[in-house]
């Protein structure tokens, strides 16, 4: 397929809009629409949340009578089932447009294909692959989950350039610095769990929620933004009220292989899942937060349960911070993972993204390329 530099600017422009919608829509992606006829821009659309209209219905309200014998440059294919809204293959085929160019196709298996067929059925041009990549990268959580069943999963790690996380007496305060600290909030907004570890919670009684006040100054939060659902590794249910993370009135889930024995709050919920080796199962956990329609998660956590997620095989992205201090080999290391006794045994990855966040570096790694 060949594009022209009109398709670019236009699918570019597309990108751009659905990005409005990264923070508030889902379980659903972010989607962006733009309507164009004769070369000049009849209409713009994004969804903003799920339960709205999709991007294309807002495109096409604003086309109105333009959008007959228009391309519509849409980030995902049109949808071809009714879920909380009608179709939008539908919706085009009756605006009459000419031609639709999709970024991607909808992984979605009730979609799958299907829009991109029932509007060349309906007799227009359809195209698609169209900056593909950059539409890929909106919406990570939503094509993992949809393709593989389990959300996309970040393991969030802050150490020293030594790789340390804390003294060798647990003394651990603040390695990272304030903008480092900002950009943590950044990411827990993209999020649609954080998970953290029972251990974590007892030593150092964190809130884990997004605090507006802390984003950084030049980020628009839109109005249908949400709190991450903050889940709790704790096997052993160990956890006991007061914690400053349960009374934060937003959703908290404790997963545990036991029953609590104690009241929480309406905003807590517990959930038993199976154990596997004595230690909840954390397959079974990122299964059922799939079910629960939860994109993407955010592993902030210890070396443990850090450790743990990335032996498991559970994790698609690292993100490291790393402060320029020193701590020393008796320091505690950033990820506990299980003896090796061969080079060849020692996980590799690749750096995806360095840059500077403040006085620290941000680090983001995934798989090595095999
Ligand atoms: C589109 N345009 O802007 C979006 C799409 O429950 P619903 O009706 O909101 O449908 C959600 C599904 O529709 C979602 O899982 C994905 O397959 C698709 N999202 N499709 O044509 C859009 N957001
Ligand atoms: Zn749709």
């Amino acid at each position: 397929m060949s594009w022209s530099q009109d398709d670019f600017q236009h699918m570019r422009r597309a990108i751009e809009l659905a990005r409005r919608g990264r923070f508030s829509t889902r379980p659903n992606p972010a989607v962006g629409c733009v309507i164009v006829r004769d070369g000049r821009v009849v209409g713009e659309g994004f969804h903003p949340k799920a339960g709205e209209p999709h991007a294309e219905v807002f495109a096409l309200r604003a086309a109105g009578e333009l959008a007959r014998g228009a391309t519509a440059y849409v980030t995902l294919e049109p949808c071809s089932h009714y879920g909380r809204t009608p179709p939008c293959a539908e919706a085009l085929i009756r605006a009459g447009v000419g031609r639709v160019v999709a970024a991607m196709v909808d992984p979605n298996p009730q979609v799958a294909g299907r829009g991109l067929s029932m509007l060349r059925e309906a007799g227009i041009e359809v195209a698609s692959g169209l900056l593909e990549g950059d539409a890929l990268a909106i919406n990570p959580g939503f094509i993992k989950r949809m393709s593989e069943g389990r959300p996309f999963i970040r393991i969030k790690l802050a150490a020293s350039v030594d790789g340390r996380t804390a003294l060798a007496n647990g003394h651990s305060k603040w390695i990272t610095g304030p903008q480092a600290r900002q950009d943590v909030q950044r990411m827990r907004l993209a999020h649609g769990a954080i998970i953290t570890g029972a251990d974590s919670v007892l030593a150092d009684d964190p809130a884990m929620n997004v605090r507006p006040e802390q984003l950084p100054a030049s980020l628009t939060l839109p109005d249908t933004w949400s709190q991450p659902l903050r889940v709790v590794v704790d096997g052993r249910a160990r956890l006991a009220p007061p914690l400053r993370l349960t009374a934060i009135e937003s959703p908290v889930l404790l997963a545990s292989t036991r029953a609590y024995g104690c009241d929480w709050p309406d905003w807590v919920e517990s959930w038993q899942g199976p154990s596997r080796c004595d230690k909840l199962d954390l397959h079974a956990l990122v299964a059922e937060l799939a079910e629960r329609q939860i994109n993407t998660v955010m592993v902030e956590a210890g070396a443990s349960l850090a450790g743990a997620f990335l032996s498991a095989g559970l994790w698609d992205e690292l993100i490291l911070y790393q402060a320029p201090k020193m701590m020393g080999s008796d320091g505690r290391g950033v990820v506990n993972l299980p003896e090796l006794a061969e080079m060849t045994q020692v996980p590799e990855f690749q750096f995806k993204d360095v840059r500077r966040v403040g006085a620290d570096l941000r680090l983001t790694l995934v798989r090595a390329e095999s």
